[in-house]
């Protein structure tokens, strides 16, 4: 028992915690690369779908892969960030684009 209403003056009172503080789990960037041959629009389409962006940003940071190579799309637990990694990596497969998503703990 540990010291309730229902058993009082049993606890001893030792404290277990073995940490001085609660740690976060770590997160992960998601990452989309740029290649010559993916169309934009389907590009733009993927950011919507599996990232939630409205059709604006989602021109604005496909546009920023095709200039710069890369861009961060979102920041996931390691969970999500496999499965949005996933989602969009076998939608390109399907359609035959070699369009390219990774993860990198942040
Ligand atoms: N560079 C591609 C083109 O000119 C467009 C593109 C943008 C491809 C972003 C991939 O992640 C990407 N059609």
């Amino acid at each position: 028992m540990s010291g309730d209403d229902a058993s009082p003056g049993t606890d001893l009172g030792v404290v277990t915690r073995t940490r001085p503080h609660t740690r976060r789990p770590p997160l992960y960037k998601v990452l989309l690369l740029n290649d010559d041959f993916t169309p934009m629009e389907f590009v733009v389409h993927v950011l919507e779908r599996f990232f939630g962006m409205s059709n604006a940003r989602a021109v604005e940071v496909m546009l920023t892969v095709h200039r710069k190579g890369v861009a961060m799309v979102g920041v996931f637990s390691y969970e999500v960030a496999e499965t949005k990694v996933n989602q969009v990596m076998e939608f390109a497969r399907r359609h035959q684009h070699p369009l390219q998503c990774t993860m990198e703990r942040e």
